[in-house]
């Protein structure tokens, strides 16, 4: 058997790249310097792949900034827009991925479901396509001079394709032609270097693909399987299995599925699969971090590898870019759930403890096999998993708990009367800079280099500083700035039971920045009040309303490891049962306005449409209840950036918050067109300003966005705020960005009320 995998993790498992890369563009680091920190990671993991016992190492899953970039510079498709007049080297590269003086980034976008985002590559008529070998020859040939058997893996022709921007009025499979002819170039190129397999990642075909895309790969990769290497076609995020026939019959030589999100669809594929090809088997997580179930595992397998023989080959599910490097460096995590995970490298372990069990039986591994077996027997049984009392509280949850007390008309009287709120009130998203002052403090307490009343102390500081800044700008509702949250997941994560953090399980977003997310392991509830003190305190030092911020439970669960023995719409409702005890609490501290982010609601809808309604379905009841606790006097806030939701927003209105805050001001207020089509029926802050760019933009060019949103929805029930939270941004350009917003609204006021 072969055991291999679809990718690696890149960052490193101390983050070097991350580092390097930040002191690159810094230039404190030039590019051979960064060259080598490269080399030298490469070298590391497929090294550890040999000595795990893999079959291959998988070369082409590096990237210095994210791996459909990489394609698109090896494709040689730079956007005209950024009038290059040669092929793209590393600064081209970074330009392209960070934007110039007068040329925006490409745009960032979530990878299929998953908190990873890709920079979209741009086509249209003009693109042109050349083959640049430098991004990926050198890298398999110093793979090759390292002793390795090489696979090359990269993203395939048509999803890199399916995920490009087009033009308006283009069709991207037009360029379909043009890009194969690169593709085959580099394929002879792989042959004649030796590589006898290329793996080509085709995860668009979990999706609900239309037909002419499915005959377009049906047609390349005819084209393609005659370049020279084996390809392994790699399917991944889903089931692919309606389109087995049409597989079966391609002449590739391999294909990869995902068995964990998709266990069924392997029969299809067995049934009927050609000699002499291969089918890889995505058995372990490379989206989650459990230790695999190693008995079930082989259980299921006895019948392909009887069926296959040596075309069986063993894998991880997807690249392992999805989940933290190394468990080994987790030295303070509670050692009963140490037990239970298995990061990078030890999904590695696992793959080859599966391929020896199959290929000298089970009694060659069976005390490696014992102790996975009791692992996962400990996991199963231990108390926290389940705890009666949450248990109960889901069981007796009433219909009227989903709901507000009275609709939205009445509760916006109440609140009205409660706020005495101006005409187009100003506010902000929640955060304000992370300040190098305030990561220092967080670094010294957590080192213990200081104690927790000098570090409340600075937090407190820091809150007293952010309301100071805020009256002196004249908002009207203020928030206290989220000093003292590392990251709006992994706080609540660091608070809750039922959740576990980690030191060192970084995982990359985008470029050069990670999360750490936490783990939801057992039944969550919360043991006591997170956010209520640091709130109170803000709300001590102002007459203006104070809006206490939360992450909601979507959010939370979309970006944590969440449990895989619980179905996912129950974990969301033990969240929202947790945090709706966090905004009664706020409320009784005398909170009038609770703000519950999420931003990853659109992010959790599953891959084909035929199951968003029973998504839509428990993740709007999750939110509705951590809501709906609340008097009618007080106001519900919710905020989504990622701003591609007009097709869902029947939902967002079945949420029922009060106000919503959205990100528009980078498309212009599109976005706020089709809430205003839709007659989203309550209140609304459309994004004035880009917070992502240091740029503070004039006041005439928010009185534009401002003007534009009173042009379609009525001024009453609108609010004025920035697109996003300010926590990336640094106090200079948020007080000017925040000056000119408020100018804007109160000039703005001034004219409707002289109107009127
Ligand atoms: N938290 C989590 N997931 C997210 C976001 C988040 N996913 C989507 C979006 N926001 C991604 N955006 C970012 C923005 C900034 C950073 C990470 C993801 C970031 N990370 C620091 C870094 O890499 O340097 C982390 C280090 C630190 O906090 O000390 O800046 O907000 N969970
Ligand atoms: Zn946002």
């Amino acid at each position: 058997t072969t055991a291999h995998i679809l990718g690696f993790p890149r960052i490193g498992a101390q983050r070097e790249l991350k580092f390097a890369l930040e002191a690159h563009w810094k230039g404190a680091l030039d590019a051979d310097g960064l060259h080598e920190v490269a080399r030298q990671l490469r070298a590391r993991h497929w090294q550890q792949q040999r000595d795990a016992g893999l079959d291959f190492v998988t070369v082409g899953d590096f990237a210095f900034y994210d791996h459909v970039h990489t394609v698109t510079a090896l494709v040689g498709a730079a956007p005209l827009r950024f009038g290059f007049d040669g092929p793209v080297g590393l600064a081209e590269y970074f330009a392209m991925a960070r934007g110039t003086a007068d040329q925006p980034a490409l745009a960032l976008k979530k990878w299929f479901d998953t908190n990873y985002h890709y920079l979209v590559p741009e086509i249209g008529a003009d693109t042109r396509f050349a083959l640049n070998r430098d991004w990926l020859l050198p890298e398999v040939r110093e793979a090759l001079a390292l002793g390795h058997r090489v696979k090359v893996a990269l993203t395939g022709p048509l999803t890199w394709l399916w995920l490009a921007h087009a033009d308006a009025g283009f069709d991207k499979l037009s360029s379909l032609s043009l890009l194969l002819n690169v593709y085959w170039a580099l394929l002879a190129e792989l042959k004649n270097l030796g590589i006898e397999w290329v793996q080509l990642d085709e995860p668009i075909l979990a999706l609900d693909l239309p037909e002419p895309w499915v005959r377009a790969l049906e047609t390349a990769y005819r084209e393609l399987s005659a370049a020279g290497p084996r390809l392994l076609l790699a399917t991944y995020f889903g089931s692919v299995a309606e389109h087995a026939a049409r597989l079966k019959s391609l002449p590739i030589a391999g294909l990869h599925l995902d068995l964990v999100r998709a266990p069924a669809q392997l029969d299809a594929f067995l049934d009927g699969w050609p000699d002499e090809r291969v089918l890889s088997a995505g058995v372990i997580d490379g989206r989650n971090i459990w230790r695999t179930d190693l008995a079930a595992t082989l259980g299921r397998l006895h019948g392909a590898h009887r069926a296959l023989g040596e075309r069986l080959w063993l894998a991880a599910s997807c690249s392992l870019l999805h989940v933290p490097h190394d468990l080994s460096q987790e030295t303070r995590l509670d050692p009963r759930i140490r037990r239970w995970i298995a990061f990078a490298q030890q999904k590695l372990e696992e793959l080859a403890l599966l391929k020896r069990a199959l290929d000298e039986g089970e009694s060659a591994v069976w005390r490696a096999l014992h102790d996975a077996a009791i692992a996962l027997e400990e996991r199963r049984s231990a108390p926290s998993t389940c705890i009666e009392p949450v248990r109960a509280h889901m069981r007796t949850l009433t219909a009227a708990q989903e709901r507000r007390a009275s609709p939205f008309p009445q509760r916006r009287a109440a609140q009205q009367t409660r706020l005495q709120l101006p005409l187009l009130p100003t506010t902000t998203i929640g955060s304000f800079p992370q300040t190098p002052e305030i990561r220092a403090a967080r670094a010294a307490f957590k080192a213990g280099r200081i104690d927790q009343a000098a570090y409340d102390a600075a937090m407190r500081a820091e809150i007293r500083h952010a309301i100071a800044q805020q009256e002196a700008l004249g908002l009207d509702v203020l928030v206290h700035g989220e000093a003292e949250r590392n990251d709006m997941v992994e706080y609540f994560g660091e608070q809750l039971a039922g959740f576990a953090v980690t030191e060192h399980g970084w995982v990359q977003s985008y470029g050069s920045r990670c999360v750490k997310p936490p783990l939801i392991h057992g039944d969550v509830f919360r043991p006591a009040p997170m956010t209520v003190e640091w709130t109170r305190y803000a709300q001590s030092l102002t007459a203006k309303p104070v809006k206490g911020m939360l992450t909601g439970p979507l959010t939370m669960l979309m970006w944590s490891f969440v449990r895989d023995d619980l179905p996912r719409r129950d974990v969301a409702l033990q969240l929202a049962l947790a945090l709706r005890d966090e905004v009664l609490d706020l409320e009784t501290a005398g909170i009038a306005v609770i703000q519950i982010d999420e931003p990853a609601l659109r992010e959790g809808l599953p891959l084909q449409k035929a199951d968003w309604p029973d998504y839509l379905g428990w993740a709007v009841r999750a939110f509705r209840i951590a809501a709906s606790g609340v008097r009618d006097d007080t106001q519900i806030h919710t905020h989504m950036c990622y701003s591609e939701f007009a097709d869902i927003l029947p939902a967002i209105a079945d949420l029922d918050a009060d106000v919503i805050t959205i990100e528009t001001a980078r498309s212009h207020m599109k976005l706020l067109d089709a809430f205003a089509e839709f007659r989203y029926p309550n209140d609304i802050g459309p994004g004035l300003y880009d917070i992502h760019s240091p740029r503070v933009p004039a006041q005439a060019e928010m009185q534009r966005l401002l003007d534009r949103a009173l042009a379609v929805f009525p001024g009453e029930r609108l609010w004025v705020n920035p697109d996003c939270g300010l926590k990336t941004r640094n106090w200079p350009e948020v007080a000017a960005a925040l000056r000119t917003m408020v100018a804007v609204a109160h000039a703005t006021r001034t004219q409707l009320a002289s109107a009127a």
